[in-house]
């Protein structure tokens, strides 16, 4: 008997349970945790971490699940190594349902840095007007750099005080728009962007904006997964299940 899990925290993710609820396959939704009050699922739905790879091997055996679906966000590498750890253990299949990066276009100002901190250095030493969406995981390190003015992009309000003299926050949590990214690019006075190359619709405005105003963005790029198998679309995952959607899979 089929039992899904999904390993959530996306847009690819929630469109992957809708479609799966429709089809009526048994399967459970799973957040990490991570923000006050994520988006409600047409599944049941779990929070927080299982405990390593060993709390996940455990509780894809004590769940009976059959399949695993790893649709988390492409900087989510531990979750997703852990998942590969995990399957490999229990011999349970697992799909990545997994966004292409974006492809730097013509028009595109890029410096790509393979991390945080080389986002950091990549910043100028003249003070400077930078938007920050990286979320709010990563923001110490640039605390070194207290000359510039920020606009950060949380999902949910700080709890703490952040590490940086000047500093706006602005709470959304997306999807956004371009209209609304060269609104408030130029509301701020935005010369440097500092992205994640996350891939997908939900954070692309931004990137387009950038190229619009022929702003700088320091992309940071993705960190490199083991090999697995994955898929680009919800009908691919849906077939992978051995289902055929109304879509003529
Ligand atoms: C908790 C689930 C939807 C889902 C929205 C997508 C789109 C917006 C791109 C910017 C960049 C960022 C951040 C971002 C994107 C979507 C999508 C995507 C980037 C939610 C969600 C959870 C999270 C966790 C959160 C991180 C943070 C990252 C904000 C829900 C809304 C910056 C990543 O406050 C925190 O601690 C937030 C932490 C991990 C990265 C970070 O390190 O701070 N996502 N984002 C998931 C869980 O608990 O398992 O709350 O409903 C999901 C979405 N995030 O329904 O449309 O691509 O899917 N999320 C990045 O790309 O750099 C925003 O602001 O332009
Ligand atoms: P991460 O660093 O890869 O994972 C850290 C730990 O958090 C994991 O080892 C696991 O804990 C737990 N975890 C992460 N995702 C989980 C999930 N979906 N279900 C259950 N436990 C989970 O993860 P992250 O980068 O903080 O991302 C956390 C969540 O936010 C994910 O759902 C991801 O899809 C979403 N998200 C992340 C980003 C991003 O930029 N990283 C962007 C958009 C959305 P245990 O080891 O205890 O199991």
């Amino acid at each position: 008997m089929m039992r899904a899990l999904i390993l959530g925290g996306t847009a690819d993710a929630s469109s992957l349970a809708a479609t799966i609820a429709r089809a009526s396959i048994d399967a459970v939704y799973s957040y990490g945790g991570r923000t006050a009050a994520p988006a409600e699922q047409p599944l049941p739905t779990r929070i927080g971490g299982f405990g390593g790879v060993s709390g996940l091997a455990d509780y894809l055996r004590r769940e009976g699940i059959t399949h695993v679906i790893d649709a988390t966000h492409p900087f989510a590498a531990e979750m997703s190594r852990n998942a590969i750890a995990a399957c490999a253990q229990t011999a349970t299949p697992l799909l990545a349902l997994e966004r292409a990066p974006w492809d730097k276009t013509s028009g595109d100002r890029w410096i790509e840095v393979a991390d945080v901190s080389s986002a950091v250095a990549a910043l100028p030493d003249s003070p400077a007007r930078v938007f920050l969406a990286i979320g709010r995981q990563h923001i110490a390190p640039f605390g070194s750099r207290p000359q510039h003015a920020y606009t950060l992009r949380f999902v949910d309000p700080p709890g703490q005080a952040l590490p940086l003299p000047d500093a706006e926050i602005i709470v959304s949590r997306g999807p956004f728009t371009l209209d609304g990214e060269l609104e408030m690019m130029r509301a701020r006075s935005i010369e440097w962007i500092v992205a994640r190359n996350s891939g997908g619709s939900g954070a692309r405005a931004k990137i387009d904006a950038a190229r619009a105003l022929g702003l700088p963005v320091i992309m940071i790029t993705r960190p490199l997964l083991p090999e697995r198998p994955r898929a680009e679309s919800v009908r691919e995952v849906m077939a992978w299940l051995g289902h055929r959607t109304c879509l003529g899979a």
